[in-house]
């Protein structure tokens, strides 16, 4: 047994009473390594390998090699969308498919998501006008779109938050009557339905990321789905500096394009996917089970109908039932080496170059401001056993259990 789970379970067994068993409490903390939110998951290393010796001996290392067009294919396939132009990350996937859309003036987007939803608007001078969201979703909420609109919005930039689907066709609907184009961030997304419908092919393109951190990764990695033939060319181009043959540029592009290695990591995890979407699921019905019953504390919760991919264990801590804030337990957690994340705090708003831009947004945003007071995202994936998990979930019950002392102890290391 690993040293740092054997020390998880020591301090698991000597009860919850012990006020000397937490590190904020003076204890040696209870994981010797550190445990990440955002571990990647590793699949088949000898296939990797073998695609690694295989890209090596063709001496071909990326501009649409063999990899990448059967890794585009592979996605076309599964997800059951036309296209799919493979990019070099979803930031990039996100910045070439809002200008091949033509996107311009103003968007709408969730303040509630990573940064890059909205950088990836202002990089080319499209101002993000961010729209609050539902609080039992965490998804933008169709109900706060319409009174945004104006003569400058061009289109909506929805984000499936955790994997969970928006409010698709409120959505479509709302995008339709105004003619505005509809575009799904699907980075947490993949292997998700709406339904029976798989993500990737919903509005006029989604964009899926294939970062370390999520569920299927390239290293770096990222793509566009889409139906529309026109669009997918366009995004082809683009993404290769608009070359469409030797000596040949006939558009405006960037460097978007997938690398081999990337590519052949990506269709290696692809797969692992059943067995990575098994390791998740057990995960989260393990902190389900072990996280009952704290007064306070609550596990965002996933629809089977939607297939999740469980990719983030997403808990809401209120403050006053639990006894401690959100940001007092991420100390606590810290402090054994348990580096829960607060994504997607404190909202894109209040992030540069937003919160110079945009002082007053904030008021608009009132459940994106306390939905992001009270998530916290806990570690999961292959990189942590069942037993991590059931340390991880005694160090929220003790801390609960022991709110007051905690409260003094992190008061007075913030003092000194
Ligand atoms: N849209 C949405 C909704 C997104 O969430 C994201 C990315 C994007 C768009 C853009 O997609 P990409 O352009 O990245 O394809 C991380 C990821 O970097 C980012 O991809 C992700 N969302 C976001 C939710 O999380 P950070 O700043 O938290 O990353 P970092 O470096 O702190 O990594 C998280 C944890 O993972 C660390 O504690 C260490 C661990 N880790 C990380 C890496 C990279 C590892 O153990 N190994 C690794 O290789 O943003």
């Amino acid at each position: 047994m690993d040293a740092s789970v054997k020390r998880g379970h020591d301090a698991a067994e000597s009860g919850a009473k012990d006020r000397t068993i937490l590190a904020v409490l003076g204890a040696t903390p209870v994981f010797s390594e550190a445990i990440h939110v955002g571990r990647p998951n590793i699949g088949n290393r000898q296939r990797f390998l073998e695609r690694i010796e295989t890209m090596l001996d063709r001496r071909y290392l990326t501009n649409s090699g063999p990899f990448e067009r059967e890794l585009e294919q592979r996605l076309s396939g599964m997800l059951g969308v036309r296209y799919c132009v493979a990019m070099c990350n979803a930031t990039v996937a996100l910045e070439i498919a809002i200008r091949a859309l033509n996107l311009s003036g103003e968007v709408i987007v969730p303040s509630f998501t990573f940064v890059a939803t909205a950088h990836a608007l202002q990089w080319q001078q499209i101002t993000p006008v961010f729209c609050d969201i539902d609080p039992l979703t965490h998804n933008i909420n169709p109900r706060k779109i319409e009174h945004l609109i104006t003569p400058r919005t061009s289109g909506i930039l929805a984000v499936h938050l955790w994997g969970r689907p928006c409010a698709i066709e409120e959505l479509q609907a709302i995008a339709d009557a105004n003619g505005l184009a509809l575009l799904f961030d699907a980075a947490h997304a993949f292997g998700c339905t709406y339904g029976t419908r798989k993500i990737g092919g919903f509005g006029r393109a989604e964009v899926l990321s294939f970062h370390a951190t999520k569920f299927i990764s390239a290293g770096e990695g990222g793509a566009v789905m889409t139906n529309d033939a026109a669009l997918a060319e366009r995004m082809q181009l683009m993404k290769n500096f608009g070359f469409a043959g030797y000596d040949n540029v006939i558009s405006i592009g960037t460097n978007g394009k997938m690398n081999e290695l990337s590519a052949a990591m990506g269709l290696t995890h692809l797969e692992s996917l059943e067995e990575f979407a098994r390791t998740n699921r057990t995960n989260f019905e393990t902190y389900e089970h072990n996280l009952g019953g704290i007064r306070g504390l609550s596990l965002l919760r996933y629809d089977e109908e939607n297939s999740p991919n469980y990719h983030y264990v997403v808990v809401e801590v209120d403050a006053r039932e639990f006894g401690l804030t959100r940001d007092q337990l991420v100390r606590v957690l810290h402090a054994e080496n348990v580096l829960a994340r607060r994504y997607f705090y404190p909202g894109v708003h209040r992030m540069e170059p937003y919160r110079s831009l945009f002082p007053d947004a904030r008021h608009a945003l009132p459940e994106t401001e306390a939905v992001a007071e009270r998530v916290l995202v806990l570690p999961t994936g292959r990189g942590v056993t069942t037993v991590d998990i059931e340390t991880i979930c005694r160090i929220i019950r003790y801390a609960a259990e022991n709110r007051g002392s905690v409260a003094r102890a992190l008061k007075e290391t913030q003092q000194k």
